[in-house]
């Protein structure tokens, strides 16, 4: 049995690729924080599932207290685990919030992939460990070359696209002078009904939901009109175990190759909801109206300008689709916002039953 151990495994993409890899017949290995609240929402049922034995009883997925920032520890689980394969998805990725905590961004998403490497490379596992580090279309940040692919320069424009751009060099660097078979998935944005409420087609989402259902008057926005390929999450995690299944360590692109913008994502989101927006005014008094209440449901709010924004982003998967034989549209855009939709009006609509449980 394969043993694979996953970095940010209490994530949206942490928590898709367990079930993925637990279904392929893994051994599953998750670090998790130690946090004052509970923080595993999102493994809950794959818990469960271990539990009921659906596995014929033996217990196939563990969790491990732990920090991509302690070097000691990490070199510790590695060395326990013996894992065929890492994926270190942990990190610090709010774009803007790197902003406010550059220093710390730099130490989780650049040095603790670093930590990652070179525990490998002196516990002597170059052989035997294939590493699987998680990029991003943030290092193309000011687009020099429309569509992205592995070639186009990089431009990070965010402290988080620049301790990135280390993530990525330092795992290039580490396959070339030590012969790891280690990998980066340059990953566009991908989204879920298990993304994190604050980035912005979670958070586009659930305000749909909340409006429609009365229990929340406006969504307030930053840039309407940034424009990002975005795919499902779910979709993506099959690439990452493609990546290291390949014959040679690569580094891929991922995305669907079509690219759309915030304002259209809380278009096609407010229809699914019942509500149809129009848009008056411009720049910062610009708002989206319920076309039939006329009441404002969308507002533009400085508070979430970025202080170097990245204007649009669109990959080309050419190279993953020819070498991994991967679909890039399995889920379509359209059923990606729906989904997110439907998901969120039912928790919207428990949220309200859990209020009049309590009156
Ligand atoms: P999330 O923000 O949902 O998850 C991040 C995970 O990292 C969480 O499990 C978090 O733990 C964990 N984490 C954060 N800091 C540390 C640390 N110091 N040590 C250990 N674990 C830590 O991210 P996604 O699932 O969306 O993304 C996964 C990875 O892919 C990230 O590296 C992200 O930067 C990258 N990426 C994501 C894209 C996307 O569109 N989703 C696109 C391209 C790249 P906790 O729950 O305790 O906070
Ligand atoms: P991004 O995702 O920065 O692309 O990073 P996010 O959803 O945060 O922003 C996308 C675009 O929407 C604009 N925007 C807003 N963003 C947020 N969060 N909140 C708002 O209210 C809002 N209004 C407009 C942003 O300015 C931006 O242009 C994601 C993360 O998952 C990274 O970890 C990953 O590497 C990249 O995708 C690829």
């Amino acid at each position: 049995m394969k043993k694979a151990l996953i970095t940010g495994v209490t994530g949206q993409d942490g928590s898709y690729l367990a079930e993925f890899l637990m279904e392929k017949g893994y051994e599953v290995h998750g670090v998790i924080r130690r946090s004052s609240s509970y923080n595993q929402e999102r493994l809950e049922h794959i818990h469960l599932s271990e539990l009921l034995g659906s596995n014929g009883n033996i217990k196939r997925f563990f969790l491990h207290y732990g920090d991509i920032t302690d070097a000691l520890n990490i070199m510790n689980l590695i060395s326990t685990i013996q894992p065929d394969e890492i994926y270190n998805l942990a990190a610090q990725s709010h774009v803007h919030v790197s902003f406010e905590m550059p220093g710390y961004t730099l130490d989780v998403d650049a040095k603790g992939t670093l930590n990652i490497l070179e525990a490998v490379r002196i516990l002597g596992l170059a052989e035997k460990t294939r590493v699987y580090q998680a990029s991003t279309s943030e290092l193309f940040g000011k687009v020099q070359e429309v569509p992205q692919k592995e070639t186009t320069p990089f431009y990070p424009r965010s402290p988080y696209g620049i301790a990135k751009m280390y993530g990525y060099w330092i795992t290039k660097n580490y396959r070339e002078s030590y012969q790891l078979f280690a990998v980066n998935g340059i990953l566009f944005n991908h989204e879920s009904e298990r993304r994190a409420e604050n980035f912005v087609t979670r958070k586009i989402t659930l305000a749909a939901a909340r409006i429609a259902k009365q229990k929340q008057q406006t969504l307030q926005l930053g840039n309407l009109d940034a424009y990002r390929d975005w795919g499902y999450a779910k979709d993506y995690v099959e690439c990452m175990w493609l990546m290291l299944q390949h014959d040679k360590p690569e580094d891929f692109v991922i995305a669907t190759g079509e690219m759309h913008s915030v304002r259209e994502f809380a278009e096609i989101a407010f229809q699914h909801a019942g509500i149809e927006l129009q848009w008056t005014g411009v720049g910062i008094q610009e708002k989206g109206i319920n076309r039939s209440t006329g009441e404002v449901v969308v507002e533009v709010s400085p508070r979430y300008f970025r202080p170097a924004e990245v204007d649009q982003l669109l990959g080309d998967p050419t190279k993953a689709k020819k070498l991994l034989n991967w679909n890039p549209t399995k889920t379509t855009f359209e059923e990606l916002v729906k989904r997110m939709v439907h998901f969120d009006l039912e928790k919207v609509a428990k949220e309200e039953n859990t209020v009049k449980m309590f009156e």
